[in-house]
């Protein structure tokens, strides 16, 4: 152990441990805004300096590590004078728009403003934040850049940017895309994209892993809140909403609840609450796709068809497989999404039971993702109504994030509220559906599904499949499976999470060295639980405590397997048919361009 003392009291810590984690964990405040917990240090913002005994010069906390006898002062007048002097520089930039930001009462920038009193002295006028302007170097005359909302999923208002760079390294680090750097110098430095095109120009795929970190309101999910808050305040409609797996997890950790603790009655009840007409699950959705997706797989497997078989369900690897890798969209499953498969259910088949058209009702789809938003919009998602026109399958998707500030609007704390359940039908849906949420959960519930339905010998028992749980980037499993002929083979199963891992493993498929059969693709590391739209979080091991509190829901539940869900049950009885019917291609399935 490495003794050192900070503000004059003195801790043993862990040799290698930098001066912000040692500080951190004996309770003292650092200032930060480059650092993140998740990404790698930068050490570029200035903002955690500290004075340390016989250093000439005051040190970055993030990027210095603990010596024997180190004297720390995290709070001398030189040190808060340069903390004060660099905010005050950043916030003569910053735009004075709080009001109205995405990220107000969410915003690192702001409680640093706030902690340390920093007045503007010349505040940035929001209403010139559209226009393009080029001038000159002066701080109270920034450089203003162009508004991009060039997609559906993710916003960017560049004016808004701290230069913090933790977008940079988050589209680098989790995903390799690299969409995101710095372009420009001398004053007119910002964050750009190749070229400087707006987001759709790009390869990115939309998962807004760097809006989860961006501490400010510069890049955001493009929000629909104010619309959805119109319809629920308004209701000329039949206001729907169904949620996605990640969504209880993530509200179950934002309100503090217990490890085993589950949240989804409470977050019904704040639905309801919320003023939605009609809740449901997408894990009923979830069910729904293991039983296309499922039958798919054992029809190409019979029949022939293109191997390996990719899932379809993530709306950034979609998004991935159009823009950089076409030669595989054959090999994906046609099957929509849960969301999507929700969406055209509840349009047809719940529309139907009410006696309602698919324009009377508005459907909003609450999910841990951006890029859901953008696969919403597909001009393939839609229905007729009764006019003939084209309606959206989904008329809102919104974020966790989104969903928190309308809990906040409406001041309704749903941890206070008894619990609620799902509407029905279309709001039971099996643990296995729940475990959509984290990677390897869409994996485990076909492989659960398929081997009873295909009635293997010895099927991997319930809970066993230890091989694709957890959070490594790239899982293996060989899972048997029987033809019709009765011959048991052996399907080579692969699970892989985070745009990094998915490059990689494709390169190796590529050049031969791997080769599976059905293979699992999620873009965010780790699955929807650390999809774009979660929560913002300080906490470095919250996507494997989200990941834990799906598998403790999973041990918990009593209805753990999709094809034993009474409502999938019910709704292939009385409207579908069977798995892969006409209705069914038509309703659930579809095509990805290439
Ligand atoms: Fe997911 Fe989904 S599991 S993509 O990760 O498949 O966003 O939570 O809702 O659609 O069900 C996200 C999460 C979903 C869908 C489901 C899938
Ligand atoms: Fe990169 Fe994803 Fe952000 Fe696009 S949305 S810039 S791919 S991190």
């Amino acid at each position: 152990m490495v003794n050192i003392s900070i503000n004059g009291r003195k801790f043993q810590v862990k040799p290698k441990t930098t001066v912000l984690e040692a500080a951190k964990a004996n309770g003292y405040y650092i200032p930060t805004l480059c650092y993140h917990p998740r990404l790698p240090v930068a050490g570029n913002c200035r903002l955690c300096l500290v004075d340390v005994k016989g250093s000439w010069k005051p040190l970055t906390a993030c990027t210095t590590e603990v010596w024997e006898g180190m004297e720390i002062e995290t709070d001398s007048p030189a040190v808060i004078e340069t903390v004060r002097s660099s905010l005050s520089m950043m916030r003569e930039e910053h735009p004075n728009d709080c009001m109205t930001c995405e990220s107000n009462g969410d915003c690192e920038f702001q409680d640093l403003i706030y902690r340390y009193q920093i007045d503007a002295k010349h505040p940035v006028r929001s209403l010139l934040k559209h226009k393009f302007k080029k001038t000159n170097h002066s701080i109270t005359e920034p450089c203003y850049s162009p508004f991009d909302n060039s997609t559906f999923s993710v916003a960017r208002d560049m004016n808004k940017c701290v230069k913090c760079g933790r977008c940079i390294r988050a589209c680098h680090h989790f995903q390799n895309i690299n969409i995101l750097g710095f372009i420009n110098r001398a004053g007119y430095e910002r964050v750009g994209t190749p070229m400087d095109r707006p987001m759709n120009f790009t390869k990115c795929v939309e998962c807004g892993q760097c809006s989860q970190v961006c501490p400010v309101g510069a890049i955001t999910a493009r929000t629909e809140v104010v619309d959805v808050l119109r319809h629920l305040d308004t209701k000329r409609k039949v206001v729907v909403c169904s949620t996605a797996p990640a969504i209880r997890v993530a509200l179950a950790e934002e309100f503090s609840t217990e490890a085993d603790f589950d949240f989804t009655g409470k977050m019904v009840a704040g639905l309801r609450k919320l003023g939605f007409d009609y809740i449901f699950d997408t894990n009923f959705s979830a069910d729904l796709t293991i039983m296309e997706e499922g039958t798919e797989l054992i029809d190409r497997l019979n029949n022939g068809g293109k191997f390996p078989m990719f899932t379809s369900c993530c709306p950034g690897w979609i998004n991935m497989v159009e823009k950089s890798y076409p030669e595989l969209s054959d090999n994906l499953s046609s099957c929509k999404s849960p969301q999507q498969m929700i969406g055209a259910v509840i349009k047809s088949y719940f529309a139907k039971k009410l006696g309602l058209s698919t324009e009377d009702i508005i459907h909003v789809s609450i999910m841990p993702c951006t890029a859901k938003k953008g696969e919403a919009r597909r001009p393939e998602f839609v229905q007729k109504g009764k006019d003939g026109k084209d309606y959206p399958d989904i008329d809102y998707v919104i974020t966790t994030r989104e969903l928190l500030t309308l809990l906040k609007l409406k001041k309704i704390n749903p941890a206070e509220l008894p619990d609620d359940k799902f509407d029905s039908p279309l709001g039971i849906g099996s643990s296995a559906g729940n475990l959509f949420g984290v990677t390897g959960g869409v994996m485990e519930a076909a492989i659960r599904t398929a081997q009873v339905i295909t009635g293997v010998e010895n099927p991997i028992p319930l809970g066993e499949l230890k091989a694709i749980r957890g959070l490594d980037g790239i899982k293996a499993a060989n899972v048997p499976l029987k033809t019709k002929d009765g011959k048991e083979v052996s399907v080579r199963a692969a699970v892989v999470s985070g745009g990094a891992n998915i490059q990689k493993f494709l390169e190796k498929i590529k050049n031969k060295e791997l080769e599976f059969d059905f293979i699992e693709m999620m873009m965010c590391p780790g699955g929807c639980i650390n999809g774009g739209g979660q929560p913002k979080s300080a906490d470095p091991e919250i996507v494997a405590k989200k990941m834990q509190r799906m598998y403790t829901m999973d041990d918990q539940a009593k209805l753990r397997l999709c094809h034993e869900n009474p409502e999938i049950i019910d709704v292939y009885k009385n409207f579908l048919g069977e798995p892969n019917s006409h209705l069914a291609h038509e309703l659930l399935h579809t095509h990805y361009n290439d």
